[in-house]
């Protein structure tokens, strides 16, 4: 008998709400077509309308709900008109990351046919790489305190961490990655210049996981020319391993040079699957263009396809799954329908069906 795989399906807040459901439909179709069997839990909760009701994100117990799941499919966090961006994030999105040691935040980037491209002169396969962002620790503490609160004399201190142990991990999974594919080529994101201690001591780390992987060229970059490569050189970039703040921006940016962040996936990986793993859209909840229909819904589709490929361990079904699942995107964005970040006039359930549609032949 086939495995039935347990998934928790949280919408969240904003443009969240309304990218899920597309992404269900589209799981659906690829579930019924590749004989996958997901029993789907939905959850209302980590969102900021359960925090107006509950004066918290979360139940107390969400950590023993959650536990018995295979994977969480996360839509988006935060609606600032009610609930502190730092409350809802930390009430919900990082304590998932952090209590399910999602110690990866794998965010693939590609520009795909039928995208304008606000690069010059960038065609489909001219951008395609992957940031391996660290997920637990770095700048994300919440190690610091205010002195002489409300004075003048006011202090602030915010902590980063680096531990041997989180480094090296992530490192190791970057290099496996690069190690994995044609060029073989691992960018470190650094800024062991300005940043004197923890900096050159994340260099060291990468030298030293060099070691096991002679066939991967290591690439040790300054986080702002980084960041400017990734618009004028994107097609120097495979593999780019980058702390979580300095991998957060960068998954933005990326995406951004390949016309729209409405089409990056991400996954929140557990890779020894102790813990649920988390796949979510890059993207925000967007309250600006909630409760239009307008959303881009690609990114959602395309982490719930991340998210089969986990599950199955990149074989037989669920990496069929996923494969189908892209191409039927890669064809929507060449034909259409297509939403208004992409040039289109369609709306997010229109994108989503299209999709779905070609998933299911
Ligand atoms: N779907 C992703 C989402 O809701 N992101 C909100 C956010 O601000 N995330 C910050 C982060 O990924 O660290």
């Amino acid at each position: 008998m086939s495995k039935r795989y347990q998934i928790a399906v949280i919408p969240g807040d904003g443009i969240g709400k309304e990218v899920m459901p597309e992404g269900l439909r589209v799981l659906q179709a690829a579930a019924q077509r590749f004989d996958i069997d997901l029993e789907l839990t939905p959850i209302a909760w980590a969102s900021c309308d359960y925090y107006a009701q509950h004066g918290q994100m979360m139940p107390d117990d969400w950590k023993a709900q959650l536990s018995g799941m295979d994977a969480i499919l996360f839509g988006a966090v935060g609606w600032p008109a009610t609930v502190p961006d730092h409350v809802s994030l930390w009430g919900s999105l990082l304590k998932f990351r952090r209590e399910f040691d999602q110690y990866i935040n794998l965010r693939p980037v590609r520009l795909f046919e039928g995208v304008p491209c606000p690069l010059a002169g960038r065609k489909a396969g001219d951008i395609d790489y992957f940031v391996v962002r660290e997920n637990t620790e770095g700048e994300y503490t919440n190690l610091g305190g205010v002195m002489y609160a409300g004075t003048d004399r006011e202090i602030v201190i915010q902590e980063s961490v680096y531990s041997r142990f989180g480094t090296d991990r992530v490192m190791k999974y970057a290099f496996e990655l690069a190690n994995s594919r044609e060029r073989k080529h691992l960018t470190v994101a650094t800024k062991s210049n300005g940043i004197a201690i923890s900096m050159p001591w994340w260099d060291g780390r990468a030298d030293a996981m060099a070691q096991g992987y002679p066939a991967v060229t290591v690439d040790k970059q300054h986080i702002d020319i980084l960041s400017a490569r990734f618009v004028l050189q994107p097609g120097r970039f495979d593999v780019v391993v980058a702390s979580n703040l300095f991998g957060d921006i960068l998954s933005d940016l990326g995406p951004a040079t390949t016309g729209t962040i409405g089409l990056a996936p991400s996954a929140n990986l557990n890779p020894e699957r102790k813990f649920p793993s988390l796949f979510e859209p890059v993207h925000g909840s967007a309250p600006d263009i909630y409760g239009k229909n307008i959303a881009n819904p690609v990114a959602m589709i395309w982490s719930a396809a991340l998210m089969l490929d986990f599950l199955t361990e990149s074989t037989g079904a669920g990496r069929a799954a996923h494969d189908a699942i892209v191409k039927a995107i890669e064809t929507v964005l060449v034909q259409g329908p297509r939403t208004g970040d992409l040039g289109g006039t369609a709306n997010t359930t229109a994108m989503g069906e299209a999709i779905a549609a070609l998933v299911a032949q």
